[in-house]
Order: structure tokens, then C-alpha cells, then sequence
């Protein structure tokens, strides 16, 4: 008996034994694959254990965390560190702590993504491919479970800067302008974010461009996001552009 017992517990080791040789691990609903990006940062789960192989590693992980979306492995010193999504690091991983493996999806597999860390959680806000109008684009997100971007501080701000930086000839350009949750529909000149709150003049001095919200002709009610021109400026709502949606992550 313990011997069958044994036999039939070492299969699924088996299973795991043969994937590590290509370095992507499949465990139900979700692929795991080498992530060399040395930008982006681990959020570990748990101190994590010591395990075999990097797939069984990446299993485990899974196995034990409804969130897992990474895991660390170290080939030395055979630690895993279970993590969920991946943050963006301010400077290059050190590559030695282990190779990093991660889901294909991120963002609940929306394409151009980032997380970030927030006080309930890690967090996620993508770029939709698509150009709306303020209000579909607003609605789009709600669809999807989400707002329009809000960026009521700096680290959201400059999680914009380094996903969409500055280029001095885009504005003229007529593209990298995005939808962000800011606007005044409600009363003209009391700006409101997605979320319910009100934009601080303070703020407003420091995210808008100068002269601007201006309202201009009147009909200027809607913020777009635009590196390099601003960064905030208010245009008419009809307008159509890509927008930002966040969202707080799930499995
Ligand atoms: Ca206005
Ligand atoms: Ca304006």
C-alpha cells in the first residue's frame, strides 16, 4: 500500500520533471513563461520554500495561491518565492536572486498594461487599443470593472511618465493623447475624478499645463492625458481617443 501510495504521488513530479525542460510551466488556466525583464519586479506571495525545479516551483505556486501570477526560482540555492502580479522596479532587478517566471496574461490579459502598488492591493490599469469618446470610454471601463485613470499623486503620475513618456512632436502629432477619469460635466470648472473626488488646486497647478483648463470656446469638459504637453489639458468630450482604464487586480 505505501508503496502504490508513493508511485502515485511521484507522478505528478514526473509531469513536472518533463515540462522543466522547456522552461514553461502549465498548470490549469494559466501558462508560465521565463520573464527576462530585469524592470519589473516580483510581489511576493509568501517567504516562499525550497523546491526542486523551477516548474515545480511555478505548480506549487499556483497550486497554493488563487493569486499566483509569478514565482521566483533560484537555481543555487533551490529557493521559490511564490508572487502575484508584477510591479515595475525603479532599477534593474538583480538577475542573481533567481530567474522569474510569469503568467503570458497580466492585467486580466489586457496588452498594454502595468500594476502598481496601492494601499488595498496591487493594482492595474491598461491602455485600450480602441478610440472612444469620454463617456464610452468611461463606460468601457465600468464594463470591464474598472474607472477611468485617476492620478491623484505623484506615484501615479509618474507611472503615466514612464509608460507614456514626453515626445516633443506628438502633440502635434494628434496621437499619445489619452482619456484619464478628470472631468467638470457636472458643474463647469470644479473638476472631479473617477473616483468621486474632487481635483486639489494645488494639484491642478502641477498636473495641468499652464493656461489650461482653459474651457476653451467653451466646450471643453473632458481631460486627456499628453506627456508632452502638460501633462493634463481639457478638451471637448466628443473627442475620440484611447483611454486608460484601472482596476483593482483579481484572479
Ligand atoms: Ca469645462
Ligand atoms: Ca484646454
Amino acid at each position: 500500500m505505501e508503496n502504490s501510495h508513493n508511485m502515485l504521488s511521484s507522478l505528478p513530479s514526473v509531469l513536472i520533471l518533463f515540462f522543466a525542460a522547456i522552461s514553461t510551466a502549465a498548470v490549469p488556466g494559466r501558462t508560465f513563461k521565463r520573464n527576462t525583464d530585469p524592470l519589473v519586479d516580483i510581489v511576493p506571495l509568501s517567504p516562499g520554500w525550497t523546491e526542486t525545479s523551477s516548474v515545480s516551483c511555478v505548480a506549487r505556486c499556483a497550486r497554493e495561491f488563487l493569486t499566483c501570477r509569478s514565482a521566483l526560482f533560484n537555481k543555487v540555492t533551490r529557493h521559490c518565492t511564490p508572487g502575484s502580479w508584477l510591479l515595475p522596479s525603479p532599477s534593474a532587478r538583480d538577475l542573481t536572486q533567481g530567474t522569474l517566471y510569469s503568467t503570458a496574461m497580466s492585467c486580466n490579459g489586457k496588452a498594454e498594461s502595468f500594476t502598481y502598488a496601492a494601499d488595498n492591493g496591487v493594482m492595474c490599469a491598461w491602455l485600450s487599443p480602441r478610440r472612444l469618446n469620454y463617456i464610452s470610454a468611461r463606460e468601457d471601463c465600468i464594463a470591464n470593472q474598472a474607472r477611468l485613470y485617476t492620478i491623484r499623486t505623484d506615484e501615479k503620475l509618474e507611472l503615466l511618465l514612464r509608460h507614456y513618456p514626453p515626445d516633443r512632436d506628438q502633440y502635434h502629432q494628434d496621437k499619445d493623447r489619452y482619456w484619464i477619469g478628470l472631468d467638470d460635466l457636472e458643474n463647469e470648472g470644479l473638476f472631479i475624478w473617477a473616483d468621486g473626488t474632487a481635483l486639489a488646486d494645488e494639484w491642478k497647478a502641477r498636473v495641468f499645463h499652464p493656461g489650461q483648463p482653459d474651457d476653451h470656446l467653451g466646450v471643453e469638459d473632458c481631460v486627456i492625458y499628453n506627456a508632452s504637453f502638460g501633462p493634463l489639458n481639457d478638451i471637448p468630450c466628443n473627442d475620440s481617443w484611447q483611454y486608460i482604464c484601472e482596476t483593482e487586480t483579481s484572479a
